[in-house]
């Protein structure tokens, strides 16, 4: 007997195909299908008429309250486990629980499928086109030696991290000092996002091409081009990021080898609730304090319980990990990277989640009919909601640290980036 295996889709999807299984084989026209036909159009209607908020909805003031507008949302990893089993079916994949996969010429479909908002993946095909796999330290030091960037020096363990601006040429030039906990990283969110003639370097990437982060305001999109440029032993701290996003990390040079969390486990964490990232919108900083490399299981027992997935990520591959999973990555030599992220029709509620529970917009602002319309309305009517003094504070932030960089006098002052809390009045390379 031939296999039968359904297409992959949404469970909405599923249910319209069971729908019209079960009524493959009845009359045209039926009670039940003028009523469908109803619902459908009058769900279209209301979509249409509302993309944009009208004035006396901006109050929340209506009775019926629905989804996001009342309660939060929280993203279902178990039910994403189970359609991502069901599409594996489909796409005829083997399903392997424990490990990351390395992937070329997968379709996009085939991503949001099986990997999107549910496992990491190793794309293979992506960054071994994009230009910037051919930056060269020398171009680095030629062109941009004496201009400032963000890094963090760590002298004695992760804990005692401090952060630093100072010029290219000094960070390049001490690149090859490291030791298992003494060792620097280049961590700067900016440095790409101002250079247009390094950022056309970054080709292309069609499986975030779907980006409703393009749909935030622009003084409070987040930065989307972080660069890493560590030494050997250099690695980030375990965290989950910030909005909770799909975190994309491309290697142009070295390796890397990652820790990968799967959900449902930030209770062995420690993560300090109320830590803030220091974004342009407000959020949560999801930050382990345990190095997941050199792990002290005195001061942090609960680690001993916590299923760790491992991978390595190599020049000219590309790591999708996704929302909801905490990772820390430990650059084995000396690496350059890029990191990245997505906002889709997988993550982007769990998302607006993020946003709202950090505060930036009082959850009853969201009109009633919120749920009802295309995702990337919901986005674009949260965003229009966002309090004008939300919007200036995202400003700031950015004024600010780019002040800071600028104005720091020698290369040994501390900068406020967002990095991690570190010391006070330690110098490096002194
Ligand atoms: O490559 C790294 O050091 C970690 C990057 C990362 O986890 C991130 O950008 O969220």
């Amino acid at each position: 007997m031939t296999k039968v295996v359904a297409r992959p889709g949404s469970a909405r999807t599923r249910a319209l195909r069971l729908l019209a299984e079960n009524h493959s084989n009845t009359e045209l026209v039926t009670p039940c299908r003028l009523l469908l036909v109803f619902i459908v159009s009058s769900i279209m209607i209301a979509g249409i008429s509302f993309s944009v908020v009208p004035e006396d909805f901006q109050d929340g003031s209506l009775e019926e309250v629905i989804n996001l507008t009342q309660q939060p949302y929280t993203f279902n990893h178990e039910m994403a486990m189970k359609e991502r089993e069901y599409n594996l079916e489909y796409y005829q994949r083997p399903q392997h629980n424990w490990k990351v996969e390395r992937r070329s010429g997968l379709s996009v479909s085939e991503f949001f499928d099986t990997y999107d908002a549910k496992w990491p993946v190793i794309l293979t095909d992506v960054v071994s086109k994009w230009p910037a796999i051919n930056w060269t330290k020398e171009v680095f030091i030629q062109k941009y030696g004496k201009e400032r960037v963000v890094m963090k020096a760590v002298v004695g363990g992760l804990q005692h991290a401090t952060g630093h601006a100072l010029p290219l040429e000094v960070f390049i030039d001490h690149l090859n000092e490291a030791s298992f906990d003494t060792w620097t990283y280049l961590e700067d969110e900016l440095f790409l996002v101002m250079r247009p003639e390094l950022r056309k370097d970054i080709g292309q990437n069609e499986y975030a091409e779907e980006n409703f982060f393009n749909l935030f305001p622009e003084m409070v999109r987040p930065w989307d081009c972080m660069m890493l440029w560590g030494t050997a032993h250099s690695r980030s701290t375990l965290h989950m990021d910030p909005y909770n996003w799909t975190g994309i990390s491309a290697v142009l040079q070295g390796h890397k080898k990652w820790k990968l969390i799967p959900p449902g486990q930030d209770h062995l964490l420690y993560v300090d609730p109320e830590a803030r990232c220091g974004f342009p919108l407000e959020c949560r900083k999801y930050n382990s304090p345990i190095d997941a490399f050199d792990v002290d299981t005195k001061k942090y027992p609960r680690f001993k319980r916590l299923q760790v997935l491992e991978a390595d990520v190599y020049s000219g591959e590309m790591l999708i990990i996704p929302t909801g999973w905490y990772h820390q990555a430990f650059n084995v030599e000396q690496t350059l990277a890029l990191s990245q992220q997505m906002m889709n029709r997988n993550n982007y509620l769990a998302i607006l989640e993020e946003i709202i529970k950090a505060g930036n917009l009082k959850r009853k602002k969201l009109p009633t009919y919120f749920s009802t319309l295309l995702p990337p309305d919901q986005v674009k009517v949260l965003m229009s909601l966002l309090p004008k003094k939300v919007l200036q504070h995202g400003h700031d932030v950015t004024k600010d640290i780019l002040e800071q960089i600028k104005k720091t006098k020698d290369n040994q002052n501390k900068v406020k980036s967002g990095l991690e809390d570190g010391q006070e009045n330690m110098s490096i390379w002194v």
